[in-house]
C-alpha cells in the first residue's frame, strides 16, 4: 500500500545524502518534497504541513552528530515524526478479564465490520477463551446470515433473535453471556452507505445498554480520506475507544492510515490486512513507519516465524545455514515451515531490500511445488549428497518426479547458488554489516 509514497522518500534521501553537508536551505527542499510526497499519497493536508513543520524545526535545531551522514539524521526524524503521527506506540484492545467483556463494532456498510467480528473470535478463540458473535445488523438479511456461517467456520457460538431490534438483541446476548460463561461478546452491528442520524442513535442507544469495553470503528483505508471524515464523525457522536484499519492489503496510498490518529485522536489498535479471518495484526506505528521508509519490517517478520516455526529446528537450521552445510533434507523442510508462514512473496516483501527487488515479480507457488516433487525423488542420500548426483540419478529423478532433466539440472544449480550466498552472507557477517543495511 505505501510503495508509492516510499519510493517517493527514498529518492529524496538519496538527494540529502548525497548533498553531504546539511544546510537549512536543503533542509527546506527536502521537506517541500516530502510534504509533495505525503499530498500525494492522500495524507490529509493539513497533517501533512504539521509533519513537515515539525521535521524541519528538529532537522535545522539539531546538531548534526559527526559519527552518522547528515541525511541519515534527518530519516531518523522523519522516522520519529511519522511514529509519533501514527500514535507513538501500540495500543493493544481492552483486556478479556471481566466475565463477560463486551466490544462492540461499528462503522459504514462494507468496510470490514463482519469479518472483524469473525476475527476478533478467532483471536479469543486462540487464547482459549469463549467469544459470542452477536448479529445486530438485521436490515440486511444476508447480514445475519453471513455472521452465522463464519461462526461456524470457526466453530463459536453465534446469537440472533427473529424479529427482535438492534437494541434488544445485543442486550439479550449480553445477559446470555453473564448465563453461559462467555469470555467476549462482540457486537456486529449494522452500517449505512452514509451516516445518518437514523444509525447514530442506534448505536448510542446499544452503547448505553451494553456499556462496552471497547467500541471499535472499522475505516476502510481503501476509502482515503473519505474514511477519515468518517472516523471524526464516528467519535464526535459516540467516543469510539478505536480505530480497526480494513483493507491495508489493497494498493490505495495509505493517506487513511497516516492521517487518522492525528485527525481524530483516536488510536488505531488492528490492521486487517486480508479477508481472511487470520489476516489482522496488532497497529505498530514503529513498524509501519519502518516499512514507509524502505527498512522493512524486520520485526513483524521474525514474530511471524516465531508463530510458526518450531524453535528448535529453527536454531539448528539457522546454524546450518551459517555454516553453508545444509542439504535437500533441510531444505524440504524449510519448506514445509515456509508453507505455514503464508504466502511467500509477501514474506519476502517484509526484508529491507528485498521488496524493491521483487518488485512485480511473484514467487510462483508452483515452482516451488515442483522443487518439492524433485527432491522427494531423490534417495535420502543424495538429499544429503548431492553432489553424488550424476546423469543416470537425474534421469531417475526427473522420471520419477514427473519432470525433466533440466529442471533437475536447473533445481541443483539453484541449490549450490543459495549455498555460495549463504556462504558468503557469512563472510559478510563476521566482517560486520554492510555499510547501508542499518540506516540508523
Ligand atoms: N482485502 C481485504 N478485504 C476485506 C478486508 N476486510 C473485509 N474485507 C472484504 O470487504 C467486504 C466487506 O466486508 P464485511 O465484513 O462484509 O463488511 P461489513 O458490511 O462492514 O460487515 C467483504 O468482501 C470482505 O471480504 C481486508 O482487510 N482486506
Ligand atoms: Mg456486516
Amino acid at each position: 500500500m505505501f510503495s508509492n509514497l516510499s519510493d517517493k522518500l527514498e529518492v529524496v534521501f538519496k538527494k540529502l545524502r548525497g548533498a553531504g553537508k546539511l544546510s537549512e536551505k536543503n533542509i527546506k527542499d527536502s521537506m517541500r518534497e516530502v510534504r509533495q510526497a505525503l499530498l500525494e499519497a492522500d495524507v490529509n493536508y493539513k497533517v501533512a504541513k504539521r509533519f513537515v513543520q515539525a521535521v524541519q524545526e528538529k532537522a535545522v535545531g539539531e546538531e548534526v552528530l559527526r559519527s552518522i551522514e547528515p541525511g541519515q539524521q534527518v530519516i531518523k526524524i522523519v522516522h520519529d515524526e511519522l511514529v509519533q503521527l501514527l500514535g507513538g506506540k501500540a495500543e493493544p484492545l481492552a483486556p478479556i478479564e471481566k466475565t463477560p467483556t463486551v466490544y462492540m463494532v461499528c462503522g459504514l456498510q462494507g468496510s470490514g465490520k463482519t469479518t472483524l467480528c469473525g476475527k476478533l473470535a478467532l483471536m479469543t478463540k486462540r487464547k482459549n477463551k469463549k467469544p459470542l458473535l452477536v448479529a445486530a445488523d438485521i436490515y440486511r438479511p444476508a447480514a445475519v446470515k453471513q455472521l452465522k456461517v463464519l461462526a461456524d467456520s470457526i466453530a463459536v457460538e453465534h446469537f440472533s433473535i427473529d424479529g427482535a431490534k438492534p437494541q434488544e438483541i445485543c442486550k439479550k446476548a449480553v445477559a446470555y453471556a453473564e448465563k453461559n460463561f462467555i469470555d467476549l461478546v462482540i457486537l456486529d452491528t449494522a452500517g449505512r452507505l452514509h451516516i445518518d442520524d437514523e444509525l447514530m442513535k442506534e448505536l448510542e442507544e446499544i452503547k448505553a445498554l451494553v456499556n462496552p469495553d471497547e467500541l471499535l470503528l472499522v475505516a476502510d483505508a481503501m476509502t482515503g480520506q473519505d474514511a477519515v471524515k468518517v472516523a471524526e464523525q464516528f467519535h464526535q457522536r459516540l467516543s469510539i475507544t478505536g480505530v480497526v484499519l480494513s483493507k491495508l492489503d489493497g494498493d490505495a496510498r495509505g493517506g487513511a492510515a497516516l492521517s487518522i490518529r492525528e485527525v481524530t485522536g483516536c488510536p488505531i489498535k488492528l490492521a486487517s490486512i486480508g479477508e481472511k479471518l487470520g489476516d489482522i495484526e496488532p497497529f505498530h506505528p514503529d513498524r509501519l513507519a519502518s516499512r514507509i521508509l524502505g527498512m522493512g519490517d524486520i520485526v513483524t517478520l521474525v514474530e511471524k516465524a516465531q508463530e510458526n516455526i518450531n524453535q528448535e529446528q529453527a536454531m539448528k537450521m539457522q546454524e546450518k545455514l551459517l555454516k553453508a552445510k545444509f542439504d535437500f533434507e533441510d531444505f524440504l523442510q524449510q519448506m514445509d515451515q515456509l508453507k505455514k508462514m503464508g504466502p511467500l512473496d509477501s514474506l519476502l516483501k517484509m526484508i529491507p531490500g528485498v521488496g524493491k527487488a521483487l518488485k512485480g515479480i511473484t514467487v510462483d507457488e508452483r515452482d516451488m511445488e515442483r522443487m518439492v516433487a524433485i527432491i522427494k525423488s531423490m534417495t535420502i542420500e543424495e538429499r544429503r549428497n548431492p553432489m553424488i548426483i550424476d546423469g543416470s540419478r537425474k534421469k531417475r529423478i526427473a522420471r520419477g518426479s514427473g519432470n525433466s532433466v533440466q529442471a533437475v539440472n536447473q533445481l541443483l544449480k539453484q541449490f549450490h547458488a543459495m549455498q555460495k550466498m549463504f556462504h558468503n552472507m557469512n563472510k559478510g557477517r563476521l566482517k560486520g554489516l554492510p555499510k547501508g543495511m542499518m540506516p540508523f
